[in-house]
């Protein structure tokens, strides 16, 4: 985006004892970021995703853009077409447009369906590097606690046309815990609250 200002949220699970929310984490790192800067592309990516070709932009585009289209983990191919998780960058008006990213999605599961079904319902269509381009590595680790499969994932994916304009970036409430300033990156400890 010519003259706009970008911004990469690396995305890792809470401390703490609670459960895992992903998209309610990045609609935090969302608010937080304008906090500091109007910035007008937002690059969210999950902690354990390395791009491996440098030919693959971070940066946004006048779609919302998938990035991590062939990981390793996946044998280096998209996993089903509508999958929109691990690494999306989405403009400022992009993000707003779909009223962010759901709140009540917790544990494992289908909050990237539900941006998928947000960006179609609002006519959007994805963007994406081949698959060449696109293949990125993820770090192994173990499963994270905390971050048990959503059993209402499904039902929830259903519903996204319903509940769309009420959960989002307009209803988004959390606690910031700590921030810490390094040179190259800040470190925001959130308190995300419970399902
Ligand atoms: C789908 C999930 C997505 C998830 C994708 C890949 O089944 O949230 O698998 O998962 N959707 C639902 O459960 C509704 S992965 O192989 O990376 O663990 O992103």
């Amino acid at each position: 985006m010519l003259g706009g200002f970008l911004l990469l949220l690396l995305l890792s699970p809470e401390d703490g004892d609670d459960t895992f929310n992903r998209a309610k984490l990045m609609n935090i790192g969302y608010a937080e970021a304008l906090k500091e800067y109007d910035y007008d592309c937002f690059v969210f990516s999950d902690v354990d995703i390395i791009p491996m070709d440098d030919r693959n932009p971070y940066k946004c585009f006048s779609q919302p853009r998938h990035l991590s289209v062939s990981m390793d983990k996946f044998g280096f191919k998209l996993p089903y077409n509508q999958y929109f998780g691990g690494v999306s960058a989405l403009s400022k008006e992009q993000f707003l447009e779909i009223n962010g990213f759901p709140n009540n999605y917790w544990g494992w599961g289908g909050e990237d369906d539900d941006i998928f079904n947000r960006l179609s319902s609002r006519g959007m269509s994805i963007s994406r590097p081949d698959g060449e381009v696109g293949k990125c590595r993820m770090i192994r680790h173990e499963r994270d606690k905390l971050n048990d499969p959503n059993p209402q994932r499904f039902d929830r994916i259903q519903r996204t046309r319903l509940t769309i304009n009420t959960d989002g970036i307009s209803s988004l409430k959390y606690k910031v815990v700590k921030v810490e300033k390094d040179a190259l990156f800040t470190k925001i400890t959130v308190d995300v609250g419970k399902p």
